[in-house]
């Protein structure tokens, strides 16, 4: 189901502060230059609503969008980029906890994974963080533009062994070609459904 209005409501910088809105939110998390604005601004099909960085890096914010009237998107900062400070990268922690623990807002995160690295140390991390939480997760590979058909096939079975995960749990994507959207849009709204049919 394409997505009707979509608009930034503002942001969070620091631990405790609170969101700009109260409706159920569905946040993207991911490694600094992964695709995680690139990727809202796909499935909103809006060009330039989550900003998107030639500097990777740059999401430092937590940033909220919400859609239909109905939910938010969060943008989640990204993270293990090594040419951020480690004054930012030491900001991150306390933020994302601050964020994730004890939000009874928050119904799914779906965690993005550049499909021509698989998921790495710094991923494996935040996903063991994320099942403490006990939120439902999607995980999905980004770019897949950047590879061929039977390279596609090999990512997705990779980070299926890798995470030992079950085939809907895993949906490839690329924000170029809008490959895979509108099925993520779908896992999204049985989210939602779910939460608002009690
Ligand atoms: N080919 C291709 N490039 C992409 C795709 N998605 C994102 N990119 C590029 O990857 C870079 C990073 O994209 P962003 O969307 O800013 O990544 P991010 O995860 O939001 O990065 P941070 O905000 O720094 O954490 C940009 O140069 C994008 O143009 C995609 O599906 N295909
Ligand atoms: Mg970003």
């Amino acid at each position: 189901m394409p997505v009707g209005t979509a608009e930034f409501v503002g942001a969070i910088a620091n631990p405790g502060q609170p969101p700009p809105d109260t409706l159920p939110e569905i946040a993207v998390a991911g490694r600094s230059n992964v695709g995680k604005s690139s990727l809202i601004n796909a499935l909103l099909g809006r060009k330039k609503l989550a900003r998107v960085s030639k500097d990777p890096g740059r999401t430092r914010e937590i940033n909220f969008f919400r859609i239909d009237d109905r939910w938010l998107l969060v943008d989640l900062p990204g993270y293990g980029y090594a040419k951020v400070s480690k004054e930012v990268q030491r900001r991150w922690v306390p933020l994302m906890e601050a964020y994730l623990k004890n939000n009874p807002r928050l119904l799914g995160l779906i965690v993005l994974i550049d499909s021509r690295h698989g998921a790495t140390k710094t991923d494996s991390r935040l996903i063991e963080f994320l099942g403490d939480i006990g939120v439902p997760v999607l995980f999905v590979l980004t770019k897949i533009d950047k590879l061929n058909r039977a390279g596609r096939a090999r990512a997705v079975v990779k980070l299926r062994e890798q995470l030992d995960l079950p085939e809907d749990q895993v949906l490839a994507t690329s924000a170029r070609t809008k490959e895979g959207t509108l099925e993520l849009l779908e896992s999204l709204e049985h989210l939602l459904d779910a939460e608002t049919s009690g």
